[in-house]
């Protein structure tokens, strides 16, 4: 049975084409960089905008229309995976990522979810085989259910932290089944409102304790995924403890966990944190923590995950380049944690949506391209840092130098080089001349 009856395969017709059901600049097959752009992306599908979540808001409920809105419980749950599937064809999405709750009922026992997880993952299973498409990441949700008010790892229940803990467990057995590339973890409640009532430092113990406890179940069952932290600042808790990749990292360090964990960084919630997205990739790379990105943004002059599709070249141009500095996201994809506005209800504004997506980052990642082949920054940055090549500069990358030499230095060198213009504007100016 077809679920998007209106939506036929959505096809590459170039920049010129008026039709809207088609790619303009996402073409899988065209070669950008040494790289096909299906290569480079690794698009996935976030399972819970695009089949779960029906568009409602703190002031009102579903508006979405869509063809499954008949059935409840395990049949809704079955008919979403032929949807899912069917979708994924149609849009031409290789990959895909699900929370449990997105997949199944949690049902009224820790025992039912267990059940009809695995009900529904055989679905998932058999829909894999006969598609060829692939998990990019799962994760557990551990934020929506009433249990997790006070955190889920982080929690001050201890009975509570143990359902948390056998929630992860099945996920990773569920990934190891569907041979997720990547298991995720965003710390949805972890972090607080007030030191009132919290005790920090335990709360991160028992977080690093929990992912400790995953490495090692990982290990023990064979399940050979990257491990993912999703960083956020704030929102749904004031202080989430994730809150950029920097903090992340630096998380991830002090509990002997960066071997075992990369990023997966968001754009929303890079902006959120009073970042660009391309400065929490930039972060993540340089320090070798790069994983996977969520795709979406924000709203400028709205203070929340609004989670819209992307449609800036700017900043995907920006995004894009950051990945092709980093030799590409490995294991790691574009997956579009993005939902359809509230009053964009019909089923035809899912696929829409993810063409607006998909073209922006094909687009950005021509543009980044050119620029990277074109070394229009490479060479004014390696210009503007030449003077640490030589002489001096030279002495103080290569660990020689010393407070006393360099006081020395300055004291006999009464003509320092001259300082050179930044030259922000021209360099903007020039980035718009490629976009
Ligand atoms: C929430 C968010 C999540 C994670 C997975 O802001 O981004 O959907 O991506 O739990
Ligand atoms: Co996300
Ligand atoms: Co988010």
């Amino acid at each position: 049975m077809a679920y998007f009856e209106s939506v036929n395969k959505i096809a590459y017709e170039g920049k010129e084409s008026k039709n809207p059901f088609a790619f303009k600049f996402y073409n899988p097959e065209e070669v950008v960089a040494g790289k096909t752009m299906e290569e480079h992306f690794r698009f996935g599908m976030a399972y819970w905008h695009t089949l779960t979540a029906g568009g409602s808001d703190p002031f009102g409920t579903n508006t979405a229309v869509r063809s499954y809105d008949k059935y409840s419980g395990m049949d809704l749950a079955k008919v979403r995976v032929e949807a899912a599937f069917e979708f994924m064809e149609k849009m031409n999405l290789p990959y895909f990522c699900f929370h449990d709750v997105d997949i199944a009922p949690e049902g009224s026992t820790l025992r039912e979810f267990y059940s009809n997880i695995d009900t529904i993952v055989d679905l998932i299973e058999d829909q894999m085989k006969g598609t060829g498409k692939k998990l990019l990441w799962n994760t557990a949700n551990m934020f929506t259910n009433p249990r997790f008010m006070h955190g889920a790892a982080s929690t001050c229940n201890a009975d509570v932290y143990a359902h948390a803990a056998a929630q992860v467990k099945k996920g990773l057995e569920v990934g190891k089944r569907l041979g997720a590339e990547n298991y995720v973890f965003w710390g949805g409640r972890e972090g607080y409102d007030t030191l009132l009532n919290t005790d920090m430092q335990l709360e991160q113990d028992n977080i690093a304790r929990m992912f400790h406890m995953a490495v090692d179940y990982a290990k023990e069952i064979g399940f050979d995924a990257q491990f993912l932290i999703e960083p956020k600042p704030k929102e749904p808790t004031k202080h989430q403890y994730d809150f950029d990749a920097a903090t992340s990292i630096a998380f991830l360090q002090k509990y002997g966990l960066d071997k075992h964990f990369k990023l997966n960084l968001e754009a929303n919630h890079a902006t959120l944190a009073g970042h660009t997205f391309d400065h929490e990739i930039r972060v993540a790379r340089i320090n070798g923590m790069l994983g996977s990105l969520d795709a979406n943004q924000g709203d400028l002059l709205i203070g929340w995950d609004t989670d819209e599709f992307p449609v800036d070249i700017y900043d995907a141009t920006l995004t894009m380049y950051e990945v092709l500095k980093n030799g590409g996201l490995g294991k790691g994809g574009v997956n579009f944690d993005a939902k359809v506005r509230r009053a964009s209800f019909e089923a035809e504004d899912l696929f829409l949506a993810h063409i607006a997506g998909m073209d922006t980052y094909a687009k950005g990642l021509k543009v980044a391209a050119k620029l990277i082949e074109d070394r229009v920054f490479d060479d004014f940055i390696e210009k503007r840092y030449s003077s640490f090549s030589e002489g001096i500069g030279a002495e103080v990358v290569e660990g020689k130098a010393t407070l006393a030499s360099l006081a020395e230095y300055a004291l006999n060198n009464e003509t320092p080089r001259k300082n050179e213009s930044g030259r922000q504007e021209l360099l903007k100016a020039t980035l718009n001349q490629y976009i």
